[in-house]
C-alpha cells in the first residue's frame, strides 16, 4: 500500500514538471536582433538551450532572412532553396530537438562575410537515455493458491524478478477457512 501512495504522489509530481521547467525565449542577438556584423556565437555564450525554448529572430524582412541549415552548410554559407527560408522578419523557432542547431542568413554575403550565422546546442528536456523504468509489480503470493500449507513457494518465486517497490500481497483468508471448517468438523 505504501509503494502505491509514493505512485500517486510522483505522477502528481510529474505533472508540475512543465512549470518548473518552463521554457525559455530568445531574442537572438538581443536588441541588435538578426542583422550584420553581430557576434552571435558572443551572444549564445553562456546560455543554456533546451528543448522547448523558442528562438526568436528579429530582422527587416526587405533585408535579412532566416535559413536552418546543417553543419556543411553553415561553416559554407550556403543557402537553401528559398522555398525553405523564413522571411516574416519575426521568426519564432521552438527547439524541438536536442543537439546542434544552425542558422544563416540566405542573403549573399551576409553570412560569410558579416557573420550572419548562429550555431547553438540544444540540451535534452529529459535526463540522457537512462534504462527505461519498469513498473512496480505486484505479486500474490502462491498464486491462486496463496499463503497456505503445502504449496512449494520456492517454486512459485522461481523465475521471478522481485525489484525494490514490488509489493507481495499474501492471502491466507482462505487458509483461516479452511482450518475453521476443519476445526468445526473436528
Ligand atoms: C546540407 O544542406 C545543403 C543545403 O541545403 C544540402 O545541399 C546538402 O545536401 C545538405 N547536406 C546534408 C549532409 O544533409
Ligand atoms: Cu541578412
Amino acid at each position: 500500500m505504501a509503494s502505491k501512495i509514493i505512485f500517486c504522489f510522483m505522477i502528481g509530481f510529474l505533472g508540475f514538471l512543465p512549470e518548473i521547467t518552463k521554457a525559455t525565449e530568445y531574442w537572438v542577438g538581443g536588441e541588435k536582433g538578426w542583422t550584420l556584423d553581430v557576434d552571435y556565437q558572443a551572444w549564445a555564450n553562456g546560455k543554456t538551450f533546451k528543448v522547448g525554448d523558442t528562438l526568436v529572430f528579429k530582422y527587416n524582412k526587405d533585408s535579412h532572412n532566416v535559413f536552418k541549415v546543417n553543419q556543411t552548410a553553415f561553416q559554407n554559407c550556403i543557402a537553401p532553396p528559398p522555398s525553405q527560408g523564413l522571411t516574416s522578419g519575426h521568426d519564432v523557432i521552438t527547439l524541438a530537438s536536442p543537439g546542434k542547431h544552425w542558422y544563416i542568413c540566405g542573403v549573399p554575403t551576409h553570412c560569410s562575410d558579416h557573420s550572419q550565422k548562429l550555431v547553438i546546442t540544444v540540451e535534452g528536456g529529459a535526463p540522457a537515455p537512462a534504462p527505461v523504468p519498469v513498473p512496480a509489480m505486484e505479486y500474490w503470493v502462491g498464486g491462486d493458491k496463496g499463503w497456505t500449507i503445502d504449496v512449494d513457494y520456492q517454486a512459485w518465486a522461481k523465475g521471478k524478478n522481485f525489484k525494490v517497490g514490488d509489493t507481495l500481497g499474501m492471502y491466507y483468508n482462505s487458509c483461516v477457512s479452511y482450518r475453521k471448517v476443519n476445526n468445526e468438523s473436528d
